[in-house]
């Protein structure tokens, strides 16, 4: 379920850059970029209402059991679109409810129910400059890029009951 992708060319250029980099440092950066953010991530924001958590939950419960190395791939695997079980599944959450995912996805790191960020790594310096940009933006203008940025991650679900 993907919504309409914004128009706003300053949000079209950032994620076009992100995508630009590989698929561990994407995840690098979108976790240094969650860090960054912290307490402003509330989930009484303003979409709250278009936000299923027992869906996000769901997911989430199931990627807690998986082992980290799986973690990781199911994290890679979203990333890369590959088509998968989960993925499928991500497909099949609406845009917020995907952002709520990844944000439970991030705070499990933190928890250590999801594999962490190994300690010593750095971010490149195209990354770096990245992340200044999205610090830059508003809030409400990070929200929307966020929304962008995962929106079109996973695989498409499939027809009819079958996930
Ligand atoms: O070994 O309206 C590497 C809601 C290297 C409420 C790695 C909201 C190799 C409703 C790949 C780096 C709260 C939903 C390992 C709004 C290696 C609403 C691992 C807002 C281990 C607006 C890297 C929600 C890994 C928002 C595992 C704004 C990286 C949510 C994982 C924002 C990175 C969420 C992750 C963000 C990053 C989540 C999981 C920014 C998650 C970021």
């Amino acid at each position: 379920m993907t919504a309409a992708q914004t128009n706003d060319p300053k949000i079209k250029n950032l994620i076009e850059g992100i995508r630009k980099l590989d698929v561990d440092e994407q995840l690098a950066l979108f976790y240094f970029i969650y860090k960054e953010m912290g307490d402003s991530i509330t989930p009484a924001a303003p979409g709250a209402s278009t936000v299923s958590p027992a869906v996000a939950d769901g997911l989430f419960n199931q990627v807690k059991d998986l082992s980290h190395e799986e973690q990781l791939q199911l994290q890679r695997d979203l990333i890369n679109k590959a088509d998968t079980v989960h993925t499928r599944e991500y497909g099949s959450m609406s845009d917020t409810t995907k952002l709520l995912f990844w944000y439970r996805l991030a705070q499990g790191m933190d928890a250590h129910t999801i594999i962490p960020m190994p300690p010593s790594y750095e971010l490149s310096s195209q990354s770096k400059e990245l992340m200044d940009k999205v610090k830059q933006l508003d809030f409400g203008i990070q929200i929307e890029f966020f929304r962008d940025y995962v929106a079109p991650m996973g695989a498409e679900p499939k027809a009819g009951a079958e996930v």
